[in-house]
């Protein structure tokens, strides 16, 4: 059957990309969002803030028919059911890219209740955080790229044998593919090393720690290297593939289209981490902030407009697993975000800081420490018996300075879910999802 054109409004499609270095909390975000919008649309009092914004106008919810899309879907019913398990468990853990897409319908307010609901698409794409951070090198040459890349590891003592390599090679060094590929080894090894020991995030190229699908092509084979002669030639012209690489996916359809971007953020884990740690998550948020602020400018060169071909016009800094503290200092930990991301980051973009927990873990409480009453969280952490509480201590609402390092940040336990509500139907218990949502979609609602 076919309708006249403008009785059927037309499905407008958000997408927004979800990013974050491993284990920052995209799948986990991902799958609340879907549980909460589909119980939401269930009638069910899952996102009281978004059931206000609606005020009164019916909401539903269903995961979006795959069609001939040629991205892999979120495995939304696996994830949530990993949560609905009891004990509750984490979704496992995911490596490759994935489309979650719900279909809303909106029923229009009040008196034109009776005119065809407003409809949309609402999709989320889990974005790896390691490929966010190739975003700067469009803007840096192999020479820029290699200076600063090399002055950030002279600090670290894990760098050492692929620092030594580089010193031993002279400046004029010949254009040989084994020593191109040894440094490259080396310098992946370096990279794999400090993700995985040191805990750093500003590690790039990003590729070289989640590749691309589909192989590794020879030109990805390069490293820093602040030479002059024939090896720096080649490992330049690799380096010039590579960024070539990263723009072009940038325009594929994959990855082209994004309206938002939610960037998500382990600040807690960064400050436990303690000062070097954090200056190095700092870092990688501001390069990530910068290369997004860069849109908008005038006069572009080519790769800027690169980036304003991506259209991106809202961008969330979220602080991921805020359940660990108590709400008193979740705004410190949301201005924390903004700080480190310099917002607002201009006219173009639309910028907000959130502290959100996808799944709460955790409730607040008052506990009496040194006689001090401090705001603790009490929540049960994996396989332990019964519940405990955690005082991490204090947020700071701004980078902090070195009388902060003297009491470091204490542990941040491995919080058990909270149970769900109706086995999962009743989407899942959390901390400033909806406010998140309504930022995300204040244009499609
Ligand atoms: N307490 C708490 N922990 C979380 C939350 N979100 C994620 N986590 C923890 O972080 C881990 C990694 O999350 P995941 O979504 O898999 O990260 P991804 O690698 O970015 O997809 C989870 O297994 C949880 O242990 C949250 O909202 N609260
Ligand atoms: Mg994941």
């Amino acid at each position: 059957m076919t309708t006249a054109r403008g009785l059927v409004p037309v499905r407008r499609v958000v997408r927004i990309g979800v990013t974050g270095l491993a284990h920052a909390g995209k799948t986990v975000l991902l799958t609340s969002v879907a549980a909460n919008l589909l119980a939401a649309g269930a009638g069910l009092p899952a996102l009281p803030a978004l059931a206000a914004r609606l005020a009164g106008r019916r909401l539903r919810v269903s995961v979006a028919p795959a069609g001939a899309t040629d991205l892999p879907r979120f495995d939304t019913a696996s994830h949530l059911s990993a949560l609905a398990r009891d004990p509750p468990a984490w979704p496992a853990r995911t490596q490759a890219i994935s489309l979650l897409a719900l279909d809303l319908e909106i029923a229009q307010p009040g008196l034109f209740s009776a005119f065809p609901a407003r409809r949309v698409r609402l999709e989320l794409l889990d974005y790896p955080g390691e490929w966010l951070l190739d975003l700067p090198l469009l803007g840096l040459g192999f020479g820029a790229w290699s200076a600063a890349t090399l002055r950030r590891l002279e600090k670290r003592r894990e760098a050492a044998d692929f620092l030594g390599f580089v010193g031993a090679l002279p400046t004029r060094a010949p254009a040989d593919e084994k020593l191109a590929r040894s440094g490259h080894q080396l310098y992946r090894a370096l990279l794999a090393r400090l993700r995985d020991e040191a805990g750093l995030c500003l590690l790039q190229p990003g590729r070289f720690l989640m590749p691309a699908p589909g192989g590794e092509p020879p030109w990805l084979e390069f490293f820093p290297f602040p030479g002059e002669g024939p090896l720096a030639g080649l490992l330049r012209s690799r380096y010039e593939a590579y960024v070539a690489t990263v723009r072009t996916q940038l325009f594929s359809p994959a990855f082209a289209r994004m309206e938002g971007l939610v960037v998500l953020v382990d600040l807690l884990s960064a400050l436990h981490g303690g000062p070097a740690a954090f200056a190095d998550a700092a870092a990688a948020l501001a390069e990530v902030a910068e290369a997004l602020r860069w849109r908008g400018l005038a006069g572009l060169p080519d790769w800027l407009s690169t980036l304003l071909g991506l259209g991106i016009s809202r961008v969330a800094f979220v602080a991921s697993k805020a359940d660990h503290v108590a709400d008193r200092q979740r705004g410190n930990l949301a201005a924390l975000a903004a700080a480190l991301t310099r917002l607002p980051m201009g006219r173009f973009v639309r910028t907000a800081s959130f502290a959100v927990a996808a799944v709460r873990c955790t409730e607040d409480v008052v506990w009496t420490l040194d006689s001090h009453p401090v705001s603790a969280v009490r929540g049960r952490v994996v396989g332990a018996e019964r519940a405990g509480r955690s005082y991490p201590g204090e947020v700071p609402d701004k980078p902090p300075g070195p009388e902060f390092w003297a009491h470091p940040f204490l542990e941040l336990p491995d919080f058990e879910p909270m149970r769900l509500p109706l086995d999962g139907r009743g989407g899942v218990p959390n901390v400033n999802l909806d406010a998140l949502l309504g930022f995300l979609l204040e244009d499609a609602l």
